[in-house]
C-alpha cells in the first residue's frame, strides 16, 4: 500500500486532509490471503489425567474429553450443579455491634475489632458450598490391538474436538462438540473398519446418582447431597448399523458403522429464585430438547454448531509471527516455551483460548456466569468451591468479554447480578442499615451475600460496587441506553446508595468505610506489631466508590435522571480519603502508611485505579502514575504474582503503564510457572481467572480505549507493544464508543488501522506519530481535527468503517 499524505487548512486550525483510497478493504484483503494460523490444541497421546484433558462448553454444558484408545472418558458438567441452600446468613447481631467494631477500629484496636466482628459479622453460618459434577460418560470400546497414528486435537476455530487413531490399519475417529444452538453435547463416532464399532456406554458419580436405561436412552441422575436438588444426564444413542441394545445400567453398540450420542442434562435450579424449583422437571426438560434434535443428521448438527461458533470466535484475528515450533504438538510446544524458546503461535493460541473458554462457559443457553474453574469442574468440593469470587476472580472472568468482542459472554453474568440484587438488598438493610444492595467477597448459585469464609477472609463490602462495573463497561461498548436505563443504572444507583448509607466520618471528618479490608492482605498494626485486616477507608474502596459513583453519575447525565443524586455523588467523592503516596513514593494501601506483612502479597488492590479501573492515567494524574509502577515494583520485588491469576493481573498493570516489553516478560513468566498442558491456568490449583486475565492483558497491550471521560474516551493503538511483537495483526478489538479496531503493524511501527464505527460515535484516537496519518473512508477522504501531535478527533457515520495509514 502507497498513500500519499498531504495536508491542508487554515493557520488556526489544522485538517489533515484525506484521500482516496482505491480498495476499502485493502487491510482486509491482505489479511485474508494469508493463511490463517492454526488454532488448535493438539497431542499425540490420550490425556491420563484431568488437567491433560480439553475443554468443550457451550455456556450450560460441558466436557473435559479424555480421548482414550480403549475407553474414553467425558468428565460432565451442567453449570447449576450445586451443593448449598438458599438461606438468609446474615449476622442478625451485625447491626448493633457496627458502631462499636467502628469506634475500636478508629481507636487503633484491630484486634479487639476483630474478636467482635468474628461473632458478629460473620455470616450465620458462614461458608459457601460446592459448584459439582455431573458425573463421567464413559465409553469402553473392545479394541483388541493397540492403535497407531493417534491424535486428539481441539480446534479453538470450529469447537470440535477430535480424536483419530488406526487400529489394524483402519481409522477410527471420533468427533465431540458442545453445541449452542442444539443445546446439547454431541458425540460422533465413525470407522470404515468391517467389524465397525462395539463399545459400552456408561455412567458413574463419586455418588448420589444411580442410572437407567430406556430404549436408547441411558438416563443418570439423583440429587444433590444436603439440598435435594434433582440432576440429570440423558445420554441419546443413534446408531448406523449394527445393534443397540440396553443393559440394566449401560448401553451396549455393536457393529455400527457410526453412531451418534446426544447428551444434555438439567436440574430442578432455577436462576431467576436463585434457588432449587419443585416444579422444574429435569428429565422433561432435557427430554424436550432431545426431541427438537430428532431426525438431525450429524452433519447437519456439526454445520449448525461451527456456524454459531464461527459467528462469536471468528470476530477476532490475532497473529503474532509463527516459529519452528509452530508444528508440534502442544504439550511439546509449551515444554518448549518452559525451556525458554519463544513461540508467538503459542501467544495467539492462549490468547483465543481465553475467548473460547469464555464462550464455552458463559453464554445463551447458559444463565450463570463463569465460574472459578469457568464451567469444568470435577469434584464434589472444588477447590474454593468453584464459586463466585467477588474481590477480583469473578471481575476478571469479564476483563477480556466486551474488548475481545464477546459481547454476549456478558448476558449470564448481568442476569445473575440482578438476581443478586434481591438478597443483596438483604444483607445492606440488616448488615448495615443501608438502603441498595451488596455482596462481600464471594457468592453462589444462591445469592450468599453475607460475609463467608470468616471476617479475615470475607470483609469486603465494596464486592457489590465493584460487580457492577462490568455491567457499565457493557453499556459502554455498546452504547446500549435501554439496557443502561433499565438495567445497569438501577443497579449502580442502588449500589451507591448502599455506599452513601455505609460511609462514616473519620476523625479528619472525612468519609470512610469502617470496617473492611484490602483484599487480603495484611498490613503491620501500628499498636501490636502483628499482621492484621480490618482497617477503615483501605485504598481499594476509595477507588471503588470513586469509580462507582463517576460512573453512576455519568449514566444518570446521559440519561437525564436524577440530577440532584448525581450531584450528591461528586459531592460524597470531594469528601473520601484522597488517594495518597506513602514515604517511598509508592501508592499507598491502606488510610495510614504502614507496611504489609507480605509486601509480595498476590492481591494489588490499590492498583484498581490504574485497572481495571481508570482513575489513574499519565495524564490525569502523572505522580500516582509514577506511585503506581513502585507499587508494583515493590509487589514483583518481593515474589508478588505469584498465582497465575496475579500474573495475568500483572500483565495487564504494564499495559496500563505503556510497558509492553514488562507486559510481555510475565507472559513469558505465566507460560513458564502458570500454564498447564491443557492451557488451563495454575492458580495453583486451575483456576480459569489466569486464562481470562491472559487474553484481556493481550488485548490491552494492543488497544486501549479508558482514557479520557466516558462518552468521550481516546482509543491508543498499540499503547504497549512488546519488541518481541514487531510485526502483526489485529482485527475486530472493541473499544469503549462501540469502534471495532483492526491494525497491522511492521517494525514495532502501525503501518495501517481501520476503525469501524458501530455506534456512529465521535472518534478520538491517537498513536504517537498521527500526524502523518491519512484517513478515508469507503474510498473518500475525510478531515480529521487534531488535538494534538499524536491525537485526532473525526465524527463518524453508524456503520461505516474508517481507514488509517501511516
Ligand atoms: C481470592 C484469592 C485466592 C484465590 C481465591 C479463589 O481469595 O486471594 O488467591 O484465587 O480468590
Ligand atoms: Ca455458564
Amino acid at each position: 500500500m502507497n498513500f500519499s499524505f498531504e495536508r491542508t487548512g487554515n493557520a488556526a486550525r489544522l485538517f489533515f486532509a484525506v484521500f482516496l483510497m482505491t480498495s476499502l478493504a485493502s487491510y482486509g484483503q491482505s489479511n485474508t490471503a494469508r493463511p490463517k494460523q492454526d488454532l488448535k490444541l493438539w497431542y499425540k497421546q490420550a490425556a491420563d489425567q484431568w488437567m491433560k484433558a480439553l475443554p468443550i462448553g457451550n455456556g450450560r454444558l460441558g466436557a473435559m474429553i479424555f480421548g482414550g484408545v480403549k475407553k474414553e472418558q467425558l468428565q460432565l458438567n451442567e453449570e447449576s450443579v450445586w451443593a448449598g441452600k438458599k438461606s438468609n446468613n446474615n449476622n442478625p447481631d451485625a447491626l448493633k455491634n457496627l458502631p462499636q467494631i467502628r469506634k475500636l477500629i478508629f481507636e487503633g484496636k484491630a484486634d479487639e475489632a476483630m474478636d467482635l466482628a468474628n461473632k458478629s459479622l460473620n455470616g450465620n453460618p458462614g461458608g459457601v458450598k460446592s459448584y459439582q459434577p455431573l458425573g463421567d460418560l464413559i465409553l469402553d470400546f473392545d479394541h483388541a490391538a493397540e492403535a497407531t497414528n493417534y491424535k486428539r486435537e481441539l480446534d479453538l476455530r470450529t469447537g470440535v474436538h477430535r480424536v483419530q487413531y488406526d487400529i489394524d490399519r483402519q481409522t477410527y475417529t471420533r468427533e465431540l462438540f458442545a453445541s449452542a444452538p442444539a443445546n446439547a453435547i454431541v458425540l460422533h463416532l465413525e470407522t470404515k473398519a468391517a467389524q465397525g464399532i462395539t463399545t459400552t456406554i456408561s455412567m458413574t458419580r463419586e455418588k448420589d446418582a444411580v442410572a437407567r436405561t430406556t430404549k436408547n436412552q441411558l438416563i443418570f441422575g439423583g440429587k444433590v447431597d444436603g439440598n435435594g436438588m434433582r440432576f440429570e444426564t440423558v445420554v441419546q444413542v443413534i446408531n448406523e448399523g449394527g445393534t443397540l441394545t440396553n443393559q440394566q445400567e449401560a448401553l451396549k453398540i455393536t457393529g455400527a458403522k457410526a453412531v451418534t450420542i446426544l447428551i444434555t442434562a438439567a436440574t430442578d435450579y432455577n436462576e431467576d429464585k436463585m434457588d432449587v424449583d419443585d416444579s422444574k422437571d429435569p428429565d422433561a426438560i432435557s427430554q424436550n430438547i432431545l426431541k427438537a434434535l430428532a431426525g438431525k443428521s450429524y452433519a447437519a448438527l456439526k454445520a449448525a454448531h461451527v456456524t454459531d461458533h464461527q459467528s462469536m470466535m471468528d470476530r477476532v484475528e490475532l497473529t503474532l509471527g509463527s516459529s519452528a515450533q509452530s508444528g508440534l504438538p502442544t504439550d511439546e510446544r509449551l515444554a518448549a516455551v518452559k525451556a525458554n524458546t519463544y513461540d508467538p503461535g503459542l501467544e495467539t493460541i492462549l490468547f483465543q483460548y481465553g475467548r473460547y473458554l469464555l464462550m464455552g462457559s458463559s453464554r445463551a443457553p447458559g444463565l450463570l456466569p463463569a465460574n472459578l474453574q469457568g464451567i469444568w469442574n470435577k469434584e464434589l468440593n472444588a477447590p474454593w468451591n468453584a464459586d463466585f469470587h467477588t474481590n477480583i476472580n469473578l471481575q476478571m472472568n469479564y476483563w477480556p468479554a466486551e474488548v475481545t468482542n464477546l459481547s454476549e459472554t456478558t448476558k449470564p453474568l448481568i442476569h445473575f447480578m440482578e438476581a443478586l440484587e434481591v438478597p443483596g438488598r438483604q444483607t445492606a438493610k440488616q448488615m448495615y442499615g443501608a438502603r441498595g444492595w451488596t455482596v462481600h467477597h464471594l457468592t453462589d448459585a444462591f445469592g450468599h451475600t453475607a460475609v463467608h469464609d470468616g471476617v479475615t477472609n470475607g470483609m469486603f463490602p465494596m464486592g457489590g460496587p465493584w460487580m457492577t462495573q462490568p455491567v457499565f463497561e457493557h453499556y459502554e461498548f455498546n452504547g446500549d441506553q435501554t439496557f443502561l436505563k433499565n438495567v445497569a443504572y438501577p443497579m449502580m444507583k442502588e449500589s451507591s446508595q448502599f455506599v452513601l448509607d455505609i460511609l462514616i466520618r473519620d476523625k479528619q471528618n472525612r468519609l470512610v468505610t469502617s470496617p473492611s479490608y484490602s483484599p487480603e492482605n495484611n498490613y503491620v498494626d501500628p499498636f501490636t506489631g502483628k499482621g492484621s485486616k480490618l482497617t477503615y477507608a483501605p485504598t481499594m474502596d476509595m477507588e471503588i466508590i470513586n469509580d462507582l459513583f463517576i460512573r453512576t453519575r455519568a449514566a444518570s447525565k446521559i440519561l437525564q435522571l436524577d440530577a440532584k443524586f448525581g450531584d450528591t455523588l461528586a459531592n460524597t467523592m470531594k469528601q473520601l480519603v484522597p488517594l495518597q503516596l506513602a514515604k517511598d513514593g509508592s501508592l499507598q494501601e491502606w488510610v495510614e502508611d504502614y507496611k504489609e506483612t507480605e509486601p509480595g502479597h498476590r492481591h494489588v488492590s490499590h492498583l484498581f485505579a490504574l485497572h481495571p479501573g481508570d482513575q489513574i492515567t499519565p495524564t490525569k494524574t502523572p505522580e500516582l502514575f509514577e506511585g503506581a509502577k513502585k507499587t508494583l515494583a515493590k509487589r514483583l520485588k518481593n515474589g508478588g504474582a505469584g498465582t497465575g491469576w496475579s500474573r495475568a493481573w500483572t500483565i495487564n498493570f504494564f499495559a496500563r503503564f505503556k510497558d509492553g516489553n514488562s507486559a510481555h516478560e510475565h507472559i513469558t513468566a505465566l507460560f513458564q510457572k502458570s500454564i498447564a498442558e491443557n492451557l488451563f491456568d495454575l492458580h495453583p490449583p486451575f483456576q480459569i481467572d489466569g486464562n481470562f486475565g491472559y487474553t484481556a492483558g493481550v488485548a490491552e497491550m494492543l488497544v486501549q480505549s479508558q482514557e479520557g471521560e466516558i462518552g468521550s474516551r481516546l482509543i491508543q493503538l498499540l499503547p504497549a507493544l512488546p519488541d518481541a511483537w514487531a510485526n502483526g495483526s489485529v482485527s475486530g478489538l472493541k473499544t469503549r464508543g462501540n469502534f471495532e479496531v483492526s491494525m497491522t503493524w511492521g517494525n514495532g511501527k502501525l503501518t495501517a488501522a481501520t476503525l469501524k464505527s458501530v455506534g456512529g460515535n465521535t472518534c478520538k484516537i491517537s498513536y504517537p506519530t498521527i500526524g502523518k496519518l491519512n484517513l478515508s473512508s469507503a474510498g473518500k477522504k475525510i478531515a480529521a481535527k487534531k488535538i494534538s501531535d499524536n491525537e485526532i478527533e473525526f465524527s463518524t457515520v453508524k456503520g461505516k468503517t474508517y481507514t488509517l495509514s501511516l
